[in-house]
């Protein structure tokens, strides 16, 4: 594998090239440069093609061959063809009755040109329509072998996988950093059969049954006569919505702690929600929960960072994900499961485990690592890939197998139904990124999109006529095997059982299990959302539901929406917190974490060097943020003061104290209210400003201490001056471990 140092170091100095490619100018035909281009361009061979996802079904079950292997096609230097391979003269003028007439029908060019742009899209995801995927490996530690007898959880096995993020909310050209549950879908190609873990960065949900999916989804989309607010829970419907319907107060509560800001899509744990039956290869089963554990730990944003970063980047998480994996820093997950007797009242420790509303505290049940997930990929094509994906909950390998859970049920319908209009016919799997790399040996024939070329007569059994073929597994030949679980015989009715009624114990749990700086988070969050909510009963409606989780939530929230509180309506649940649930109080390895570096022409440049090295050393990437583009001395820029913001870095470090642009405004003195010039480039005290209010480590040395001293921080926690460039930078990575200074927010509550 790749060093991932070393990689970073790769990408940031070609993109230096890039950059001082683009500031030198290049006139063809000027001594140094090659002649100027003929046209059409010389015929060459196409770049090499990344490999391509799986290999498709090149032969028939009776072994007569369906078609080229290869489907890869890129932009080539050969002659421009239409569809039909024939060979185009000139794609830029329609043709017409003379150079001013009117064009003719009859070009047929621009009518495949144009028709085929016209049909570009598809429908976008009706839930997490915007996402990004990545390909990795999937390998197994062979802990689960006496549980399950799924292969790919065999010690030592690799399997190729395939993961989409997403949001849930938004539509597909949304912003990534909204305040939202993630979606962490994964598909493995296993060699038993395909298994989707469609997964979530929260592991319960809002409703209980599926039945109510289209209620939750339609009170959380924008409003349907001004289609508004986009990719956003902070609005009328939705806080309607989770206040009448008080089971979603449990997942509400996990999106309004910073769980529904994530920093990245690799601090994000994934949860399968659902309690699944596992089944090992002497046919025992137990109940079981997937849990996916980030090696760099569960961190988020701070709020004005999301809202900021929606307008100043609002791929970050995309991007993160694709800069991450380019350069070598290889994002990676542990599976863990968390193991329970398969009794007949299916609860652990009285908790229902059919209720997916609920969790189990890992304190009780510990979750136990099962193999290990490497994102090591990205993907060739964006459309071909992370949009035709299509997961669904009811692919499963032998030794996996679903449980009654009324929510799990209702997916195992919506998945497949769902893709029949988005991609367009029942012909799905068949699209590169949905094949199965298990061999496919199925009866199913024809329709829209069909791409294999079947051979023989008889798609049925029995046949006498393709030689009895295909024929059923036996016992030995690892088939999917429908458990004999018994079903209750009871009567047809439209009812959840009574456990399912408990809808504030655990919201009460998860609330108690913060510490004091994230509960002050989770108050600001539900007083921004009810604050953006018009109507006033829909906010006293949510705040009698809060006094049932908590009376200091509850209070707080009313204080900030100006009223008052309300009691309880039920006794206040006794809960024992999960500290497990908490983000902060552990250390984390700081591996991709961005650094900006301040300099300018005046900067000890060796000192820059040494510490932009010692940053790639600890796996981390440096950004160097200077007044202009192009180079200082011989170091490359990656941020101008124009193109930089705080919002894309962990920790600020200064080398510098840049003067403020000489056609800058001058800026004014709050206290005297005369207008005064400031020393220090104001960009520059913005972005420590920033990053001091976002609780971001911050250093300098040299004439970056001037900077501090204007910006008025030195002394203030996590904000280092003494010593050296490699000094400062040592302790600013000993903070980074916990991913903020957290003693920098004002927490009141505790
Ligand atoms: Fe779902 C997509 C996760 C409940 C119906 N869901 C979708 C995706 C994720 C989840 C990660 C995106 C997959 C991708 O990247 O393509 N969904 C969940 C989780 C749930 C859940 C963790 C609860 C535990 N979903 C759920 C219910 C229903 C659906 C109850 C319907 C009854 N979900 C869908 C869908 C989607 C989908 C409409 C939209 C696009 C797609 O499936 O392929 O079928």
């Amino acid at each position: 594998s790749r060093n991932p140092a070393k990689a970073v170091k790769d990408v940031v100095e070609s993109a230096a090239e890039k950059v001082s490619d683009v500031l030198t100018p290049k006139v063809p035909g000027a001594p140094g440069m090659p002649p100027p281009l003929e046209e059409p361009t010389t015929p060459h061979d196409p770049p090499p093609p990344k490999p391509e996802q799986g290999a498709p079904q090149t032969r028939t079950p009776t072994g007569a061959r369906t078609g080229t292997p290869s489907r890869a096609r890129g932009q080539q230097g050969a002659f421009l063809t239409t569809a039909q391979g024939a060979r185009l003269r000139d794609t830029d003028h329609s043709l017409k009755a003379g150079p001013r007439g009117p064009v003719l029908l009859q070009d047929h060019h621009l009518r495949e040109k144009i028709t085929h742009f016209d049909h570009e899209r598809i429908p976008e995801r009706v839930v997490h329509a915007r996402g990004a995927g990545a390909h990795g490996t999937f390998s197994a530690y062979g802990t689960a072998e006496n549980v399950t007898r799924a292969g790919f959880l065999r010690k030592g096995r690799e399997t190729e996988v395939f993961v989409r993020f997403s949001t849930v909310l938004g539509s597909r050209g949304s912003a990534d950093t909204v305040r939202d549950t993630r979606g962490f879908a994964t598909k493995f190609y296993t060699d038993e059969g395909t298994f989707d873990l469609v997964a979530n960065n929260i592991p319960v949900f809002f409703i209980q049954d599926a039945i109510k999916f289209p209620d939750v989804i339609h009170a959380g989309k924008p409003h349907p006569d001004r289609e508004i607010p986009q990719a956003q829970s902070a609005h009328d419907t939705f806080w309607d919505f989770v206040s009448l319907h008080t089971e979603a107060q449990h997942h509400t509560m996990w999106n309004m702690s910073d769980r529904g800001i994530p920093r990245s899509f690799r601090t994000m744990e994934g949860f399968g929600v659902h309690t699944f039956r596992l089944v090992n290869s002497a046919g025992e089963t137990v109940l079981a929960k997937f849990h996916w554990k980030p090696k760099l730990g569960v961190h988020s944003l701070v709020w004005e960072e999301a809202q900021m970063l929606s307008g100043i980047d609002p791929d970050f998480h995309r991007r993160d994900l694709y800069d991450a994996i380019e350069a070598g820093a290889f994002p990676e997950w542990e599976l863990g499961i968390q193991v329970f007797p398969d009794t007949p009242e299916e609860t652990f420790a009285g908790i229902d485990l059919l209720d997916p509303t609920k969790i189990v505290p890992e304190e009780l049940a510990p979750v136990q690592p099962v193999g290990r997930l490497t994102l090591n990929r990205t993907p060739t094509n964006f459309f071909a890939e992370s949009e035709q994906v299509a997961f669904h909950v009811g692919n499963l390998p032998p030794g996996i197998d679903v449980t009654n859970d009324p929510l799990l049920q209702g997916r195992l319908f919506s998945y497949v139904d769902t893709q029949l209009t988005r991609l367009a016919g029942p012909n799905f799997p068949q699209i590169p990124i949905n094949r199965p790399h298990a061999p496919v040996n199925d009866m199913l024939r024809d329709g829209f999109h069909q791409q294999a070329i079947h051979t023989g007569v008889a798609p049925y059994r029995p046949n006498s006529l393709d030689g009895g073929n295909p024929f059923p597994a036996g016992d030995d030949d690892h088939p999917f095997t429908d458990l004999p679980v018994r079903v209750a015989e009871a009567p047809k009715v439209r009812q959840s059982p009574a456990s399912f009624d408990d809808h504030f114990s655990q919201a009460r749990l998860f609330w108690l299990s913060m510490s004091p700086v994230e509960r002050e988070h989770i108050i600001r969050a539900y007083t921004f959302e009810l604050g953006k909510c018009y109507h006033q009963t829909i906010r006293e409606r949510q705040l009698r539901c809060l006094a049932n989780i908590d009376p200091v939530l509850c209070a707080e929230v009313a204080a900030g929406l100006g009223l008052p509180a309300p009691q309880p309506a039920i006794p206040l649940p006794d809960v024992t917190p999960s500290p497990a649930l908490s983000q902060i109080g552990r250390e984390w390895p700081a591996d991709g974490r961005m650094i900006g570096i301040v300099v300018d022409s005046d900067a000890d440049l060796d000192t820059v060097r040494e510490v932009r090295r010692a940053v790639f050393g600890a796996d981390m990437v440096p950004l160097l943020i200077a007044p202009h583009g192009g180079m200082i001395g011989d170091l490359a820029v990656q941020r101008s003061f124009a193109t930089g913001r705080s919002v894309e870095l962990d920790a600020l470090l200064l080398a510098a104290a840049p003067p403020p642009a000489p056609d800058a405004l001058p800026a004014r003195d709050a206290k005297a209210g005369a207008a005064r010039p400031v020393p220090v480039d104001p960009r520059v005290l913005l972005l420590v400003e920033e990053c001091w209010r976002h609780a971001k480590a911050i250093g300098a040395w040299g004439p970056g201490v001037t900077v501090l001293e204007q910006a008025g921080v030195i002394g203030s926690p996590g904000v280092v001056t003494g010593g050296s460039g490699d000094q400062v930078l040592t302790a600013v990575q000993h903070l980074l471990a916990t991913h903020r200074v957290w003693d920098r927010f004002p927490a009141s509550v505790s």
